[in-house]
């Protein structure tokens, strides 16, 4: 693999891994809020993206690059309220979504069609992340500050994570 692919797929897997360290300190304000459930929802956000760190991680390998790990940002510690917590990870997952088509940009410029094939599923798994982060926002902004909030905060504490299954991958 071209070493300008398996630099930028490097950004990319302290992107996931830096994602996965925001939600979780996301999870750690909600819980400090008395919203468990959605702390619950944020960590399992956090366990997804893992996953896809790792499933990069493991592509850069199985091509015979190196895998290079750099220093994570700081997630951030608070915020206004529970609005802006989900607020804040669509815009986070919109920035992601940039990255993941740069990457294909970069992909196809290099002719390197395993690696477009291969980022595919992360087009598409973009698609889903800033459709939930930002369903959950639009239902935050009805009801913040009505008894509903706890209501919501159950619903979202059922989420569970899942891998993908092989055949899903
Ligand atoms: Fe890895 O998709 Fe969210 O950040």
């Amino acid at each position: 693999m071209d070493q300008k692919m398996v630099d930028a797929i490097n950004k990319q897997i302290n992107a996931e891994l830096w994602s996965a360290y925001i939600y979780y300190a996301m999870a750690a304000w909600l819980e400090d809020n008395d919203l468990p459930g959605m702390a619950t929802w944020m960590k399992a956000q956090a366990q997804e993206e893992l996953f896809h760190a790792d499933k990069f991680f493991n592509f850069v390998t199985e091509r015979g690059g190196r895998v290079v790990l750099s220093a994570i940002d700081d997630p951030g510690t608070d915020w206004e309220s529970a609005t802006a917590v989900f607020e804040h990870a669509y815009e986070h997952e919109q920035w992601v979504t940039d990255n993941i088509n740069a990457l294909m940009d970069l992909a196809i410029e290099l002719k390197d069609h395993a690696t477009a094939s291969f980022l595919r599923w992360y087009v598409d798994e973009q698609v889903e992340e800033e459709a939930n982060t930002s369903a959950v926002a639009q239902q935050l902004r009805m009801v913040e500050g009505s008894a509903s909030l706890f209501m919501l905060d159950k619903e979202l504490g059922a989420r569970v994570f899942t891998a993908p299954t092989a055949a899903a991958e």
